[in-house]
């Protein structure tokens, strides 16, 4: 396993959709990558255009529970194929736009479908803040970020910030 750079906002590739994944078992060593790099950020979610591949893959662990296990999970190729009337508003972060939350509202519950790493067509619906996680990451592998959501000054400001502090840390 290794760890991977995490690109940071205003980058074009956040900004592109990425391909689908047509054989699962050529994203397995990206996958354990992202999960390294994930839990090292630390983050409760990752995907694949984060880390410079334009690929429809992402990982997330949401159990912030001290000492509970963990519950690492892979999706290849997800799609929201239900959303919940209901809507819930999470405080976002993100790895890619580091140290900026803001308040986003997101249907509360969803059901997903996408591909594991062995191959096998999978459904499940989340809740809480599963759901709020799978939106936010499915959003990056549609080259979408969370200010999107903002008004446009905010969102100014918050690119003006992470063009500084990218160029503070290439500086460095
Ligand atoms: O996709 C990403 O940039 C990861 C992001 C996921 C996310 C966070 C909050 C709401 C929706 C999606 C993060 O993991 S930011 C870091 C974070 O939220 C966190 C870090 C350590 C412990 C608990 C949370
Ligand atoms: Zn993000």
């Amino acid at each position: 396993m290794a760890l991977r750079d995490i690109l940071i906002h205003p980058d074009p590739r956040l900004k592109t959709v990425a391909d689908p994944v047509s054989d699962p078992s050529e994203v397995k060593k990206l996958a354990e990558d992202m999960l390294e790099t994930m839990y090292h950020a630390p983050g409760i979610g990752l995907a694949a255009p984060q880390v410079g591949v334009l690929k429809r893959l992402l990982v997330m662990d949401c159990i912030k529970e001290e000492g509970a296990p963990p519950q690492p999970m892979v999706l290849i190729n997800p799609e929201i194929v239900w959303s919940s009337e209901e809507k819930n508003v999470y405080e976002e972060g993100c790895l890619s736009i580091p140290e900026i939350y803001n308040d986003i509202e997101r249907p509360a519950e969803v059901e997903i479908t996408w591909t594991s790493l062995e191959g096998a067509e999978q459904s499940a619906k989340f809740g809480g803040l599963w759901a709020t996680c799978v939106q936010h990451e499915i959003d990056h592998l549609d080259g979408k970020l969370f200010i999107d959501y903002l008004k446009p000054l905010r969102r100014q400001m918050i690119t003006r910030k992470m063009v500084k502090l990218k160029r503070e840390r290439a500086r460095a």
